[in-house]
C-alpha cells in the first residue's frame, strides 16, 4: 500500500528510494532505502499521521524524534533526517545489515563469554552515553539491539524512552513520604536501564532470561523475589 505510488513505481521520498520492509511497529514500519543518486542505504520509519492521532500517540513521536536527534554515539542508530508530509513522517535513519542481536543469540544457542563481553562494552557505553544526556531508554532487549556489518551494537527503539528532567534529584516534599528511591538514588530511572543490561548479559551468556513465565504476575513474583534474596 504504502511502498508504491500507486503506478507500480518504488515511492521516493525526499531524495531516497523505497525498497524492501526491515520491520513493523505499532504505527508504521521500517523500510529500507536508498539514495536516488548514490545509493546510499538507509532505514526509513514510516509513521502514517492518522494513526498517530487515532491512537494519541503525538506526545510520544515527539519525544522519540527529539531524543534520537540528540544521540551521536557509535553504539547508537543516527536519525540522519525527518521528512514531514501531510500524511507521514518519514524519520531516516542509519541503515545496518546484520540483523538483531536477539536472532544472533538464538542461532548460536549463547554466547562465549568473550563474545558477551564484546557486546557488553559496547551496551554499557551507549547506555552511558544516553544517562550522560539525562536520556533513559526504558526498552532495552536484544530484539532492541541491532548489529552491524562488522558486527557492532547498534541501540534502537527509543519510543520508550524518556529525558529525566534535572533537579528530580532535590530533596522535596515530606521526609514520611519520600520512597526509598528518591532517597537513595539521585533522581530515578536510570536504574532500570542498567537492570535490563543485567538481563540483557544473562541473555547472551546462557541464551535464556532469567525470569520466565508464561504468567505475567508469576513473572513479576520472581523478579521481586530476586531482589529481596540478592
Ligand atoms: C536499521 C535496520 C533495521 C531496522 C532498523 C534500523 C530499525 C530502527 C528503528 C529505530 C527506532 C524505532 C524502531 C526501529 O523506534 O533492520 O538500520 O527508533
Amino acid at each position: 500500500l504504502a511502498e508504491n505510488a500507486g503506478d507500480g513505481e518504488p515511492r521516493v521520498i525526499g531524495t531516497y528510494r523505497l525498497s524492501k520492509t526491515l520491520g513493523i511497529g505499532a504505527f508504521g514500519r521500517v523500510k529500507l532505502a536508498e539514495h536516488v543518486t548514490t545509493g546510499h542505504k538507509v532505514a526509513v520509519k514510516i509513521l502514517n499521521r492518522a494513526k498517530i492521532v487515532a491512537l494519541d500517540m503525538s506526545e510520544k513521536v515527539k519525544r522519540e524524534i527529539n531524543i534520537l536527534q540528540r544521540c551521536t554515539h557509535p553504539h547508537i542508530i543516527r536519525l540522519y533526517e525527518v521528512i514531514d508530509t501531510p500524511t507521514d513522517i518519514f524519520v531516516v535513519m542509519e541503515y545496518v545489515s546484520n540483523g538483531e542481536l536477539f536472532d544472533y543469540i538464538v542461532s548460536k544457542g549463547r554466547l562465549a563469554p568473550d563474545e558477551a563481553r564484546h557486546f557488553f562494552h559496547q551496551i554499557i557505553s551507549g547506555v552511558e552515553y544516553c544517562h550522560y544526556h539525562h536520556i533513559v531508554h526504558r526498552d532495552l532487549k536484544p530484539e532492541n539491539l541491532l548489529l552491524d556489518a562488522q558486527g557492532y551494537i547498534k541501540m534502537i527503539d527509543f519510543g520508550f524512552a524518556k529525558v529525566l528532567r534535572e533537579k528530580t534529584w532535590t530533596l522535596c516534599g515530606t521526609p514520611e513520604y519520600l520512597a526509598p528511591e528518591i532517597i537513595l538514588n539521585k533522581g530515578h530511572g536510570f536504574g532500570a536501564d542498567w537492570w535490563c543490561v543485567g538481563i540483557l548479559t544473562y541473555e547472551c551468556l546462557t541464551g535464556t532470561t532469567p525470569f520466565v513465565s508464561n504468567d505475567p504476575m508469576e513473572g513479576y513474583r520472581k523478579i521481586i523475589r530476586s531482589e529481596e534474596h540478592t
